[in-house]
């Protein structure tokens, strides 16, 4: 079996196509890389020097772009790449430094 040159031509041009779709596609989703806001509760974190303590690991953890602390609410919100780190990466880098974190209970 031979395969007319033809097609085999539109074949070729036809995996092209579809590999330039998956490249603009990888690209396009480079560009949109998406930013995540968590909102993390550390109940024991009371004073500024816990706030610094957290603070610190968060901007060490790769895809973290910003932290905002309130102590008052023990609230840690942190901005991140989504692509780059998921929550529960935030909740362990909180943990390392000997807080606990609170995981909020999703409801409907
Ligand atoms: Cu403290």
């Amino acid at each position: 079996m031979s395969l007319n040159p033809e097609m085999e031509g539109k074949q070729k041009m036809r995996i092209n196509l579809a590999v330039a779709a998956a490249a603009l596609v990888l690209m396009n989703g480079e560009a949109i890389a998406k930013e995540a806001t968590a909102n993390i509760t550390v109940p024991k974190m009371d004073c500024d020097s816990c706030a610094v303590v957290i603070k610190r690991a968060l901007t060490k953890t790769a895809g973290v772009k910003s932290t905002a602390i309130d102590t008052d609410k023990r609230l840690v919100k942190v901005v991140y790449e989504d692509s780059a780190v998921s929550e529960a990466q935030l909740h362990q880098a909180i943990e390392k430094t000997g807080f606990e974190v609170r995981v909020p209970v999703k409801t409907k």
